[in-house]
């Protein structure tokens, strides 16, 4: 299946956090490939494995970066396809160092950014985007809403209340 999503974290470390939005396209059906590229250690890595991976057909990039984190606004910048920025959890107010460097991206580039740790929400993101030229994909996003709305829907303390006896 070709990579349609490059899912990019700056570290190891970040990996056991994004593992869920690899799952998560992988429950969709949706190709991907997962790269560890830290922006500030190896720089050309990042600028050939980016060019590389538009040339192979990569369509939406999602970058996950902890601290001054600016992996996603430096693979934002070398390419127009919609770059998802996804904040690692960190030692500074719980990543609030992380969300602000992504989602405070000067004017021009745009990122993308979900929650802190937002794995899932990152990779249902770039599936919805997919799914715009991909009708399979659209309808698998459809399921998996379907599901968390059934969930909801069956919890227990939704059942219907009781009439109360009648006298
Ligand atoms: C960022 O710095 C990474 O994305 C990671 O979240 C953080 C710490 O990296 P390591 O020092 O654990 O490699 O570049």
């Amino acid at each position: 299946m070709p990579s349609l999503v490059a899912v990019i974290v700056g570290s190891r470390s970040d990996l056991e956090v994004v593992q869920k939005a690899a799952d998560i396209l992988q429950k969709l059906g949706v190709g991907h490939e997962l790269r560890v590229i830290s922006a500030h250690r190896a720089p050309d890595l990042l600028d050939s494995y980016v060019t590389d991976a538009v040339k192979r057909g990569v369509k939406v990039f999602i970058c996950a970066a902890g601290l001054a984190a600016h992996l996603p606004g430096v693979v934002a910048s070398k390419t127009t396809l919609p770059v998802i920025g996804l904040p690692m959890p960190g030692q500074l107010a719980g990543g609030l160092d992380a969300l602000l460097s992504i989602v405070q991206m000067p004017k021009g580039v745009p990122v993308a950014t979900v929650g802190v740790g937002q794995a899932e929400n990152a990779a249902l993101l770039a599936a919805q985007m997919l799914g715009l030229s991909d009708a399979s994909i659209a309808r698998a996003v459809e399921g998996h809403r379907a599901e968390a709305r059934s969930q909801v829907e069956r919890d227990p303390t939704n059942e219907p209340t009781p009439e109360p006896a009648r006298t």
